[in-house]
């Protein structure tokens, strides 16, 4: 597998883009960089950090719109505005490129609405399916990747689930548009995570994944297999079924808990229910999913524990 932790887990405790880098290189298994764009690039030059991140690679950069957007990213009102949130998106695009990274992340924190009568729903979804086509087509040797959120920033995001994201990825219609599934906003909107999983990898469009754990009622951001072990069995089951070969990137919120140590507990309980996963083998479980029957299912679940 390959892995990848959250930059800010460091940087928000004030360490620097290099230091969290060399954090990184002595974890055992970590094999990826992820950044933010713009934020994680302030003063740095791409050849120096291209130096200093060898022999990690880097799988791409999500962008960050933050608060200058609060009124919405790409659906902005404001026409300037929108049209500066749609170039940022390809700026990073082309930093992507440059630093050798494959996948830019979109996750439109700002694109979403809180009262009745705020929004035109069907004039901002247009923005929302143009502005990313922009994108996808300004670069399409990336994989562009939504990640929906059902809240947060915003009462209601515009892309709000799996089924929107796939909705979305229709009207797209892009060779090179696709999501990122998060778990702890799968869980946030009632999305059994492996069934959203399962949409996306069928039609070749899973492009990242952004694994933690939760209570569901908010982002927790918590250790991967914490809170809800059958789920995230099931999830790294049908992540080995549909051949998942992208990065597990760990999007997790070490605020009090030493990130170092925090990034690597990710990655080993991740290995963990891999080898449980692998131990009863995908043949076992495709016959016990085939019983579709929910004591044979706890029996596979009891047999995963071990
Ligand atoms: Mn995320």
């Amino acid at each position: 597998m390959n892995y990848a932790g959250r930059f800010n887990s460091f940087v928000f405790k004030g360490q620097t883009v290099y230091e969290a880098i060399d954090a990184y290189k002595q974890m055992r298994g970590i094999t990826h960089l992820e950044f933010n764009y713009p934020e994680h690039f302030a003063g740095i030059d791409l050849e120096e950090l291209k130096r200093r991140m060898t022999p990690l690679r880097v799988n791409g950069l999500a962008i960050r719109w933050r608060r200058e957007w609060l009124r919405g990213n790409f659906t902005n009102d404001d026409p300037g505005l929108r049209r500066r949130a749609v170039q940022l998106a390809k700026d990073g695009c082309d930093v992507c490129r440059a630093i050798g990274g494959s996948v830019v992340t979109l996750w439109f924190e700002n694109d979403g609405f809180e009262y009745a009568f705020q929004t035109d729903y069907e004039t901002c979804w247009n923005l929302m399916v143009e502005g990313i086509r922009e994108v996808c087509d300004y670069a399409p040797d990336l994989k562009i990747s939504v990640e929906y959120k059902p809240y947060e920033e915003r009462e209601f995001a515009m892309i709000d689930s799996t089924g929107m994201v796939m909705y979305l990825i229709d009207c797209v219609d892009r060779p090179n548009i696709g999501c990122t599934l998060d778990f702890c906003h799968m869980l946030m909107k009632h999305d059994l995570p492996a069934y959203g999983l399962a949409l996306a990898a069928s039609k070749g469009r899973l492009y990242g994944l952004h694994m933690n754990d939760g209570y569901g009622y908010k982002d927790s951001g918590m250790i991967f297999g914490s809170v809800n072990f059958s789920l995230c069995a099931e999830f790294v089951y049908y992540l080995e079924r549909y051949g998942y070969n992208g990065v597990v990137f760990f999007d997790t919120f070490p605020i009090r808990e030493e990130s170092k140590a925090e990034c690597q507990a990710n990655l080993d309980v991740f290995e963990l229910i891999k080898a449980k996963v692998d131990r009863v083998g995908k043949e076992e479980i495709a016959r016990v999913v085939a019983e579709h029957d929910g004591i044979a299912a706890q029996r596979l679940i009891t047999e995963l524990m071990k």
